[in-house]
């Protein structure tokens, strides 16, 4: 079965834009996949290295996971900082990756903002962390939102360096594969992983400015719909949420231009499980006096169950805790294995 690995940083309420973009995907490869899910304690320190509520905020990123309806027993639930190899891992690809490569990423460029100097060096390094979240399982599928995909290319480029690199030593090991890249054919150690970006909203917006992301970090609580937000909250913040005058177009094409209609449109696919031009075949025409109410129906409808089991859940940390101590202990076996095959291709004596 193919392997999916996916996590989620414990930094905040999680919203809409984590859920459509991550944790519903999540859910969907479960039947087909063997999947291991992860909250990336160790990411979270990144941007801030001190959090008075990091337990609880680990416990509620597990609780969504689990109320979304990730099972924890076919699959792995499990915290990074369980799994010392993950940052073992990270140093070897500190060293694998180049600067300039590293220089070149987006997120990096916008959570540093100006002041770069002031900038933590985990920020910078933060993508490779991510590849060895990924490669130290050999995973090969991960579901994440669009601003993932460059950190996921760049996995990629690490992956084939470290293949190339150490080809001579992965050959003789016996833990190697042959592989294609292109055209070219390679005796790999780490595979190509695929990103999972597709689906009607890949990047959700915020509720204020369709050409900004939903983000945890946006000071406007009203530019995002949290999972935990009740019935009211939701409608409320859909309500307001920024239109333009028009009617919504009957294809996909007369959303050009119109980014907040465009987000909308795409929410309500993405909750509904249809395209966006299923949702315009039924809306086209209407105005959002109309959409709108349909549209907060539809959030509650899909939210409110998941919102309801986080809260349960959250009663119970014990429970919660013993989920990822037990994930913990699975990922952390899977994890070694890896390594003591990396430890022997680089050299280093056991
Ligand atoms: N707006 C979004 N649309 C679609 N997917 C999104 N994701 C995040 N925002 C959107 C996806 O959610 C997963 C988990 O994200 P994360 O917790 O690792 O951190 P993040 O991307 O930094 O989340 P935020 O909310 O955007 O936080 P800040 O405010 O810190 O920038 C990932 O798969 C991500 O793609």
């Amino acid at each position: 079965k193919p392997l999916v690995f996916s996590g989620v940083q414990p930094t905040g309420n999680l919203h809409l834009g984590n859920y459509l973009g991550a944790i519903r995907k999540f859910v969907a490869l479960q039947d087909n996949n063997d999947c291991m899910y992860c909250v990336v304690d160790l990411h979270a320190l990144t941007a801030q290295l001190v959090h008075d509520d990091m337990r609880s905020q680990i416990r509620s990123i597990t609780a969504a996971f689990l109320a979304a309806g990730i099972d924890p027993v076919k699959h792995i639930v499990f915290n990074q900082s369980q799994v010392p190899q993950h940052a073992e891992l990270a140093w070897i690809f500190n060293c694998v990756a180049r600067m300039g490569w590293m220089e070149r990423m987006t997120q990096f460029k916008d959570k540093a903002g100006k002041d770069r100097e002031r900038a933590s060096l985990g920020l910078f390094a933060y993508p490779s962390l991510m590849a060895a979240d990924i490669l130290v399982y050999r995973a090969t599928h991960v579901p994440v939102g669009e601003d993932q995909k460059q950190h996921l290319e760049l996995t990629r480029d690490i992956a084939m360096k470290f293949n190339l690199d150490f080809e001579q030593q992965i050959r003789p090991s016996g833990f190697g594969v042959d592989i294609t890249v292109g055209d070219q054919p390679v005796h790999a150690y780490f595979p190509m992983v695929e990103p999972l970006i597709d689906g009607p909203a890949p990047r959700v917006m915020s509720l204020k400015d369709g050409t900004k992301k939903m983000s945890k970090s946006d000071p406007s609580d009203l530019s995002r719909i949290n999972l935990m937000d009740d019935a009211e909250g939701i409608a409320k913040k859909i309500r307001k949420a920024k239109t333009d005058p028009d009617a919504l177009p009957s294809e996909v094409d007369g959303l050009k231009g119109r980014p907040e209609a465009d987000n909308l449109t795409g929410i309500y696919a993405a909750l509904a499980d249809k395209t966006k031009t299923d949702v315009l075949a039924e809306f086209g025409g209407q105005q959002f006096s109309v959409f709108k109410p349909a549209l907060i129906d539809l959030a509650v409808e899909v939210l409110a169950p998941i919102n309801g089991e986080m809260r349960r859940l959250m009663d119970d940390p014990g429970h919660i805790d013993a989920v990822l101590r037990d994930g913990g202990a699975r990922a952390r076996a899977r994890a070694e294995k890896t390594m003591t095959e990396i430890r022997d291709i680089i050299g280093f004596v056991r």
